[in-house]
């Protein structure tokens, strides 16, 4: 096989970056080592800034999008007993949408088949080659065939796990690196969210964030062990620890636990995001904790910046742009590392606070909500920094 840009992943990174070279008459490949079913229905990010819903909009695959998400002028602070609203839109101007990734993902699917454009899943055993040459090479299995595919560049889409970032020589990415020492059990349930809104609750007992998929589908979340075991919680458990830490401020409303799970938290950066002909976009660069709901935004600002570098190069021969890719993604990854940092350290206990500590975060919270400034600031980060 043989085509212009070799994708591999098909989340929102690889996805997007084939959309976007798609619009620029740039043909590609996507690969992807799940199935199609499994992709559409992995359940993970909810949360899209405003500029990226506008992006999707603008690219062609945001028509259910905007019939079925919620947009959400801002979100609500609860501690201390009282629910603090914070209204985005009067503060910036922007807002947020809450629509599941697995819908993204399948708009995004759905669409590119429908072009008549290839993804290929359940691919195996997949490689790379020649990557600091002008004639990289994917090698894979697909239905039981070894397959190879030549191209210009590769978009090294695949995720945390994936194998690109691992190709990448000894010596030559810098890793930045934390791990937090708690993560989150997260349930999804048949009943309505406790608010129209999304609540970030701290409380005593820990951390716990009360979204939503629909009006009628809560995706609830609360601070664990980093291991925590999902068998030592069964249901009834779940909804006495997600009524506690929700402190009575508003009713919370049982539904039957349709999925349930542990993620565990960690910051990660690699510098720089390329190499040779290479270039990682997405969770394969960079892992934020989900506190500031940043992952999937990040993704999709990252593939902006590459697919209009590869076209520039396309279009002129000229190879700045992309030479240039990582640092012109790094400021802004850094900025919602920081901002992903900020939010769990003040929301959530470490093992090793003391009353202190526990003082510093509830000042920090309350001048958050007396502050103009301070609110802006959590604004216009939630929200989306600006793109460009
Ligand atoms: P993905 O989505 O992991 O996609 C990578 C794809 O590559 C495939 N793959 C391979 N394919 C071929 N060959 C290989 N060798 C391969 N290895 C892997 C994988 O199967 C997969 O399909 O990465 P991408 O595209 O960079 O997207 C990143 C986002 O998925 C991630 O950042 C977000 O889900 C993070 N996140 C959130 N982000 C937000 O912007 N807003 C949120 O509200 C939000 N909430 C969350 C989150 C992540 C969470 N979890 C479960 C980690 C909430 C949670 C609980
Ligand atoms: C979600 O809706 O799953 C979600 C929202 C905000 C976050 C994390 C996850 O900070």
């Amino acid at each position: 096989m043989r085509t212009q840009v070799g994708i591999i992943g098909a989340g929102p990174a690889g996805l997007m970056l084939a959309r976007l070279l798609q619009l620029a008459g740039i043909e590609s490949i996507v690969i992807e080592n799940r199935s199609r079913n499994y992709c559409e229905s992995r359940i993970r990010a909810g949360l899209i800034e405003q500029w990226a819903h506008d992006m999707l909009v603008e690219v062609g695959v945001g028509e259910r999008m905007e019939r079925e998400g919620l947009f959400h002028r801002g979100i609500k602070w609860n501690f201390a007993g009282t629910l603090h609203p914070i209204d985005f839109v009067d503060l910036v101007g922007k807002g947020v949408v809450i629509y599941g990734q697995q819908e993204v993902v399948k708009d995004m699917i759905g669409h590119r088949l429908g072009t008549g454009q290839p993804v290929l899943f359940e691919v195996e055993d997949v490689s790379v080659q020649n990557i600091d040459s002008k004639k990289p090479k994917i090698r894979f299995r697909h239905e039981g065939k070894a397959q190879e595919i030549d191209c210009d560049f590769i978009g090294g889409c695949d995720g945390f796990h994936g194998i690109c970032r691992p190709s990448i020589p000894d010596g030559v990415l810098t890793t930045y690196d934390r791990e937090y020492p708690f993560g989150w059990l997260g349930i999804l349930s048949e009943s309505p969210p406790p608010d129209e809104e999304l609540i970030y609750s701290y409380h005593d007992r820990g951390f716990a964030l009360f979204t939503m998929r629909s009006p009628l589908l809560a995706r609830l979340y609360f601070q664990c062990a980093p291991d925590e075991d999902i068998e030592k919680w069964p249901d009834d458990k779940i909804w006495e620890e997600l009524h506690a830490r929700l402190g009575g401020v508003r009713k919370l409303q049982e539904g039957e636990i349709v999925q349930k799970g542990v993620t565990s938290m960690r910051s990660f950066v690699v510098e720089p995001m390329q190499y040779g002909r290479l270039f990682l976009a997405g969770d394969s660069a960079h892992i934020v904790p989900p506190t500031g709901a940043k992952g999937m935004n990040l993704a999709l600002a990252d593939v902006r910046m590459l697919a209009r570098a590869i076209a520039e190069f396309y279009r002129s021969g000229a190879t700045e742009q992309l030479d240039g890719y990582s640092k012109k993604v790094l400021p802004r990854v850094w900025k919602a590392q920081r901002f992903s940092w900020w939010m769990t350290q003040m929301l959530h206990h470490f093992p090793h606070e003391n009353a202190f500590d526990r003082r510093r975060q509830l000042a920090e919270l309350d001048y958050l909500v007396n502050s103009r400034a301070a609110m802006t600031t959590l604004a216009e980060n939630y929200a989306g920094l600006p793109i460009d």
